[in-house]
């Protein structure tokens, strides 16, 4: 085929992210950020490169990331939380304002976010995804972040 494909690699390694961590369900939340720092050290991002700003709820997160977003300093931004529905009356409110809320700061802004925000029906589904049997959220937010650099800059390039 004769096309021009575009896509983006994990190969970023000069990258600043910025990451916002909810406290609430914070036992969860701090393997999420275990997760997507393991990723982002071992595709080369420095340490010292990611920002990791916690905030009080998910319904916090689209607030404290349209503020690192406005800054235009990070490359992309990644978000943690878990609202788990059976402890949460008010689950729709929370989850559903954080998750809007976070995808109208990525096209606002125009910058890569990585959603790591767990909706579950109960903790033990919100430790399943978190490191144990089916995976870490955070991790693959942070893979997703990666990719998204790698494809904003292919597209500028
Ligand atoms: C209040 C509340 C409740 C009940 N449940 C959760 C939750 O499951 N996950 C979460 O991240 N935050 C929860 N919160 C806190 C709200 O996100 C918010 O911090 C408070 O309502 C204060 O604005």
């Amino acid at each position: 085929m004769q096309i021009n494909k575009i896509e983006g690699t994990f190969d970023v390694k000069e990258a600043r992210i910025g990451i916002v961590i909810s406290r609430w369900n914070s036992f969860i939340t701090e393997r999420l950020l275990e997760g997507a720092v393991d990723i982002l050290k071992r595709h080369g991002v420095d340490e010292t490169a990611i920002d990791a700003v916690y905030c009080p709820g998910s319904f916090e997160i689209p607030l404290v990331t349209a503020k690192l977003a406005e800054k235009g300093t990070y490359d992309a931004v990644i978000c943690l939380g878990v609202v788990i529905r059976g402890a949460t009356p008010h689950f729709d409110y929370v989850a559903g304002t954080a998750s809007r809320g976070i995808s109208d700061v990525m096209l606002k802004y125009n910058i890569p976010i990585g959603f790591g925000l767990l909706t579950t029906d109960s903790i033990e589904q919100a430790v399943e995804r978190a490191g144990t049997k089916a995976g870490n959220k955070g991790a693959e937010a942070a893979l997703t972040v990666l990719e998204m650099i790698s494809l904003n800059r292919a597209i500028s390039s």
